[in-house]
């Protein structure tokens, strides 16, 4: 039997076969006729005042849940607005479809009102986009956008859908309703089993190395790979750091976690990969704020590198062995490999002396800080310490970009994975409170902390009221240092204390009356003695946002640091841990 319909209701429909529970998004002109049969579906739909917070909602979600993030926004500046969101995601490898509004067919090339050319602005930020043509072409789109959302290396697609083909009242919207059985795309094949071959040659390098370090990506938690991360590790007894996107990964309080390496990573995660004779890189892809100079990374140190996109292997270092691959697949029959040498009576030559170089390291060079004088501002780390150690271990923790989210990176313990949502690739300034309520959205059986400085805030705040008017009881700590810390940080360690626009001010806005307006709860804290109870005070509210601003330190600074174009040697630790060294 054929059931008529027209191109709108067949997207919504096909949303809905694909399983999403939630939009976010914003309507306008070129979108409407997708919104009216959004009432009579079960699909949820967030309203959001800035189109770049639905961008980040749907990337929080994602992050927090592995399901595919969705957004839909109209054309023209809507579109524009989310791009950044579209790149963010690019760059993290985070699965989302987003959906744009477009003018009417005929009129694409006019400069329509609300025009702009959606699919040539996402075209490299995006890992397909679809220009609907086709009222009938849609529910066959809908299904392959979230095939290639969500296989492979996973990340955004965008499907831009004329007014026309979506409009009940127009003729080109008339389609007979199926759905594709499968998806059939040719030229798309995305990787899943690793070599055999290489896979071996990567356990005899890991059996013969006495230095090996395995360095674990976000690619891990987007393969659900933590399970058998930690079985290749239990069984080969090899230190594992977990970069920025692989926080939580492994778990930080596991005796072979080394934590976060990178240009703000603890001195003995950078220099483990730095002395090792063997890197396991898993889903990781040598960033520069990983390698710091590349020429002098890891000297001594073979290369396994395991990608599910090949064009990852090589790319900034050689590896001996390149494996692409799914992680949790081939690190499975690593596992296998591994344990079949053994048996067959290979061991590794003698690891105590690296063990216990790596406990003199960690013993010498932990995090540390300051603690603040009575009367001092506060630290920004003992608000983070207190937050963390009052938390449920399963609470998901967003960041913005800066100080702060560097400062959370290294010293919440993160055990879970699926526990941390930051912009790492695109550091995307902003992306704390609006990923945050995606989260929350996704995951509404957990406690979500969204920890954001104040520059951030100011971004994206307007997404509170949102969370207000939804009842999606985000907490939100602002660390308030009055700057735009990380930049100042630079200028004054690299362009002499000179302070060129980075001041903000404590005081304007008033945070607390900023989020009360928003109809949250607000709070301020200035003081030591202050901090928990604010805290515990938050995590009691349950039915509306709570935004707690804490007035911390503005001269603090984040430890270690390898400074930008350095050696990963030239590591630069807390002053009264001396010179660092070797
Ligand atoms: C959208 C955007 N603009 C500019 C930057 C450059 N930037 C990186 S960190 C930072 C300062 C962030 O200030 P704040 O949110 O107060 O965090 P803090 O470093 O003080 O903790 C800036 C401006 C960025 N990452 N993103
Ligand atoms: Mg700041």
């Amino acid at each position: 039997m054929t059931e008529n319909m027209d191109g709108g209701r067949a997207l919504i429909r096909a949303l809905e076969l694909e399983g999403v529970e939630v939009i976010f998004g914003l309507p306008g002109g070129a979108i409407l006729p997708v919104y009216d049969p959004i009432i009579d579906s079960p699909i949820r739909h967030i309203l959001v005042r800035h189109e770049q917070g639905a961008g980040h909602m749907a990337e929080g979600y994602a992050h927090a849940t592995g399901r595919p993030g969705v957004a839909m926004v109209t054309s023209g500046p809507a579109a524009t607005n989310i791009v950044t969101p579209l790149c963010d995601a690019y760059m993290d490898s985070i699965p989302m479809v987003v959906i744009t509004g477009q003018v009417p067919y005929a009129a694409i090339g006019t400069d329509a009102f609300q025009e702009c050319d959606t699919t040539g602005i996402t075209l490299p930020v995006t890992k397909h986009n679809f220009l609907v043509t086709d009222a009938r072409d849609i529910p066959r789109i809908v299904r392959e956008a979230f095939h290639i959302a969500t296989t492979g290396r996973p990340g955004p697609v965008l499907i831009d859908v004329p007014k026309d083909i979506v409009d009940p009242k127009n003729p080109r919207s008339a389609m007979e309703w199926y759905w594709p059985e499968s998806v059939d795309l040719p030229g798309y094949r995305p990787l899943t089993h690793g070599d055999p071959v290489l896979i071996r040659r990567a356990a005899e390098l890991i059996l013969a190395a006495e230095r090996p370090v395995i360095y674990a990506g976000g690619g891990i938690l987007k393969a659900r790979a933590a399970e058998v991360l930690r079985e290749l590790a239990e069984l080969t007894g090899i230190h594992v750091v977990t970069t920025l996107m692989a926080r939580g990964a492994f778990p930080d309080d596991h005796p072979l976690a080394l934590g976060m390496p990178g240009m703000h990573g603890n001195y003995t995660a950078v220099t483990a990969m730095q002395r090792s004779d063997l890197l396991i890189a898993l889903g990781s892809r040598f960033d520069d704020r990983v390698t710091g100079k590349v020429s002098g990374f890891a000297p001594e140190a073979k290369v396994i590198h395991v990608d599910i996109d090949p064009a990852e292997l090589g790319k900034v270092r050689r590896p001996d062995v390149g494996i692409a691959g799914d992680a949790r697949l081939v690190i499975t029959e690593l596992v296998r490999a591994v344990r079949d040498l053994q048996a067959a009576g290979v061991h590794p030559p003698d690891r105590s002396a690296w063990r216990s170089t790596i406990s003199g390291w960690q013993e010498r060079y932990p995090l540390t800080y300051a603690p603040s004088e009575p009367g001092e501002a506060l630290k920004p780390q003992f608000v983070l310490e207190t937050l963390r150690d009052n938390t449920p271990d399963d609470c998901i923790v967003t960041s913005g970009v800066g100080q702060h989210q560097m400062w959370t990176s290294q010293y919440w313990r993160f055990n879970h994975p699926y526990t941390w949502v930051n912009s790492g690739g695109l550091g995307t300034m902003g992306f704390s409170v609006p990923a945050a309520i995606g989260a929350k959205v996704g995951r509404p059986d957990r406690m979500v902390w969204a920890i954001d400085g104040d520059g951030c805030f100011q971004m994206t705040a307007q997404e509170l009221v949102t969370a207000a008017s939804e009842r999606i009881p985000v907490k939100v700590a602002i660390l308030n240092n009055a700057y735009l810390g990380m930049v100042r940080q630079w200028q004054e360690m690299f362009y002499e204390e000179r302070y060129s626009e980075v001041y903000l001010s404590p005081d304007l806005p008033d945070y607390k009356l900023w989020a009360e307006a928003m109809g949250c709860v607000g709070m301020r804290v200035e003081s030591p003695d202050e901090v928990l109870p604010a805290i515990e005070k938050a995590n009691a509210i349950d039915d509306r946002p709570v935004v707690i601003e804490f007035r911390t330190d503005s001269s603090e600074k984040v430890y270690p640091m390898v400074p930008a174009g350095m050696s990963n040697d030239d590591i630069l630790v807390d002053p009264s841990q001396g010179e660092g060294g070797r």
